[in-house]
């Protein structure tokens, strides 16, 4: 049976994270994708590349979850850049409406080049309404400090101490990307489940082209878990898919390059005339 998996998220124009980046990813774990959109992230070369997020109204996000849970609840659903409080509470209510599984947060409250997307209500919103309905959570370092109230991370010890509190807010499960802010030679991660840590070591790969790494790793976990893994094995498959991605990024314009969502299974080789098979005839 295909697995249905929704994301929650913003529009990611240049195609490398929020809803595009999410969509790529199921796509690539054989599931199908549903998508809410929360608003629109634009990038201006007039202005430096400045980013600005435009947030489409909670009725307008509610209008569409209806629209997609006409069906009954989906196998998993993956939260990315929400936009406001409102649609926060919307999430929320979809979430225990349909009593949906495998809920992946990722808290998009800090990302590189968009100070914007720090808003104090929408973490205290997220802390609140989200938080308690997560399976798991996957903030990277700037974020984890901010919701575990901590100055910021600078080692593993830290970060385990984030991923204690953070737990403490509710998630069952919680994942603090070290990646490559960290510093060091490679790029560790921290798992909690409230009861073990398991210390996610991966290369850190010396390429600029890694935008989207965050999203294409929590869709990864989103449609793992779709497909029945296990939270850490979700967890781990998630990392070889995304540092397949990071490996093979590509550059989109002068200003930044993208990570290769479909890397991991070389889609770059799909329908090419020669290896294409009708199915049907
Ligand atoms: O990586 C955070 C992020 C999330 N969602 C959208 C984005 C970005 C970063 O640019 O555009 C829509």
């Amino acid at each position: 049976m295909i697995k249905k998996v929704l994301t929650v998220a913003g529009s990611d124009s240049t195609g490398g994270a929020g809803i595009q980046a999410d969509l790529k990813t199921f796509q690539e774990y054989g599931t199908f994708g549903f998508s809410a959109i929360t608003s629109v992230m634009t990038m201006d070369p007039d202005q430096n590349w400045s980013h600005e997020v435009t947030s489409f109204s909670p009725e307008l996000v509610a209008k569409q979850l209806k629209s997609i849970f006409t069906g009954g609840p989906l196998a998993a659903v993956k939260t990315g850049l929400l936009g406001d409080v409102g649609t926060i509470e919307v999430v929320k209510d979809y979430l225990e409406k349909y009593q949906m599984p495998n809920v992946v947060i990722d808290p998009v409250i800090a990302s590189k080049g968009t100070q914007d997307l720090f808003q104090s209500e929408n973490v205290m919103a997220i802390k609140k309404n989200l938080l308690p309905l997560a399976t798991i959570m996957t903030p990277n370092l700037v974020e984890a400090a901010i919701l575990a109230e901590m100055p910021p991370l600078e080692n593993l010890a830290e970060m385990k101490i984030a991923a204690e509190k953070i737990y403490q807010l509710g998630p069952k499960n919680v994942i603090v990307k070290g990646g490559h802010r960290l510093g060091g030679e490679k790029a560790l991660d921290v798992f909690f489940d409230g009861r073990n840590f398991e210390i996610l070591e991966n290369p850190l790969f010396k390429t600029d082209f890694n935008h989207g790494a965050g999203c294409t790793f929590a869709a990864a976990i989103t449609a793992g878990l779709a497909k029945e893994l296990s939270v850490f094995e979700a967890v781990v498959l998630a990392k070889d898919f995304v540092a397949a991605a990071i490996q093979e990024g590509l550059e989109i314009n002068q200003y930044l390059g993208h990570v290769w969502h479909g890397a991991y299974n070389q889609a770059q080789n799909r329908m090419t005339s020669k290896n294409n098979q009708p199915s049907i005839n």
